[in-house]
């Protein structure tokens, strides 16, 4: 199949999604064009299968704002004629799917029909898309995509209680491809982030509100007060200046590394003796399942899809959302003996096989087809 992928080509866990997806799609012998305003930032690769176009909002001083959805829409009208692109799957629905939606219906008027499969992340639905201001449109896009997925079942769930759904929801689930998780890297290098006899800690985010990087300092403070440790901070984001400006009041900023925007999270990850998701919110938590899948159990709040990722006592444990003395005590518990400690480990990794990539892949294909199909009956 040709295949256009929409997704923002940022950190965050929809571009990470999208972009792992169109990769292993292309590994299965799919045509995979990513569509978006900047090379996807894990699109290292540009294969004879992958392709990568580039949308350009030329400036001029009449916007206030630019209007990137009129630019991206007329880039997938041109895309799907250039390359024969059968089917569009649009990451995030704002704006992704309003302006695919537009692009099907210019392509309609030149006989050209190109399903969309728009796929719900999360804040799109939750933090921003059920915004009054949003609301309208992303019901719309929702309602007039080809097929709709969401990445939990707590997001279908929000989503249809958020919106006025028309359109049947599919859950689809993230995935993760494990064999990238299992890397071996040198004590040497481990030697970089701590000394030996220090447990490393470990919380990946976008550093927003959303994520309580405050609980992650705090559950942080309260466990190296009971043994040595270090933290990890990796990610970027508004509320770092803060949260570093914490650090120092608590005495603790000698041992909080701030590693910024990383590639290299799998040797961050492979390191780690624990991982902690302390958000308000969280449609999946694909951090946590990258930190399961390279063995390490995970602190978390229990909120969203979470749970559905996290098993409570076997992968890891989940907190109501703000419960520090709750993430302590279960971290200082996972922590506290080696034996214990390597038994969640190897749970954490176990937890992670039901998110093979080898097996959530297909669904997304069975869905394309199932579309393709439907589309030439109409
Ligand atoms: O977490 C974020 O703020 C980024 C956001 C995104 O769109 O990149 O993440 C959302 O999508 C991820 C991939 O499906 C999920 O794993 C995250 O849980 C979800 N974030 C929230 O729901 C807050």
């Amino acid at each position: 199949m040709k295949i256009g992928i929409v997704c923002y080509p940022t950190f965050g866990g929809s571009g990470v999604v999208a972009t792992e997806l169109g990769l292993e799609l292309s590994k299965r012998g799919h045509e995979i064009h990513f569509i978006t305003y900047n090379q996807p930032v894990r699109l290292e690769l540009v294969s004879n299968n992958v392709h990568y176009h580039e949308v350009n909002v030329p400036e001029y001083p009449l916007f206030h704002y630019q209007p990137y959805e009129l630019a991206l829409s007329s880039k997938l009208v041109d895309m799907v004629k250039l390359h024969g692109i059968e089917i569009l799957h649009v990451h995030y629905a704002i704006p992704h799917a309003y302006a695919a939606y537009m692009a099907k219906k210019m392509l309609i008027e030149e006989n050209i029909y190109v399903p969309i499969v728009t796929t719900l992340h999360g804040t799109d639905i939750t933090l921003v898309g059920s915004h009054p201001f949003y609301r309208p449109a992303v019901t719309f896009s929702i309602n007039k995509s080809d097929a709709v997925t969401a990445v939990s079942q707590s997001l279908k769930d929000d989503t249809l209680r958020l919106f006025d759904i028309k359109n049947e929801i599919n859950v689809v689930t993230n995935f993760i491809d494990l064999d990238k998780h299992n890397v071996l890297f040198s004590d040497c290098q481990r030697s970089l982030m701590a000394k030996d006899d220090e447990k490393i800690i470990t919380h990946i985010s976008n550093l927003r509100q959303v994520k309580r990087v405050d609980d992650v300092i705090e559950v942080f403070y309260n466990i190296q007060k009971e043994m040595p440790a270090k933290l990890m901070l990796v990610g970027e984001g508004p509320e770092r200046e803060r949260i570093e400006a914490r650090c120092v009041e608590l005495g603790i900023y000698n041992k909080v590394a701030f590693l910024g925007k990383s590639n290299e999270i799998d040797k961050v990850l492979w390191f780690s003796d624990l991982f902690l998701l302390p958000s308000k919110t969280e449609s999946f938590g694909l951090a946590a399942l990258e930190a399961m899948a390279s063995g390490v159990p995970v602190i978390s709040s229990n909120t969203g899809g979470i749970p559905e990722v996290n098993i409570q006592g076997v992968s890891g444990f989940l907190s109501d959302v703000g419960d520090v003395a709750d993430m302590t005590k279960n971290a200082l518990y996972i922590l506290s003996d080696e034996e214990r400690l390597k038994t969640f480990k190897e749970n954490a990794r176990k937890t992670a096989l039901k998110f093979d990539v080898h097996m959530i892949v297909p669904q997304y294909e069975k869905i394309y087809e199932d579309t393709l199909a439907k589309c030439l009956v109409l």
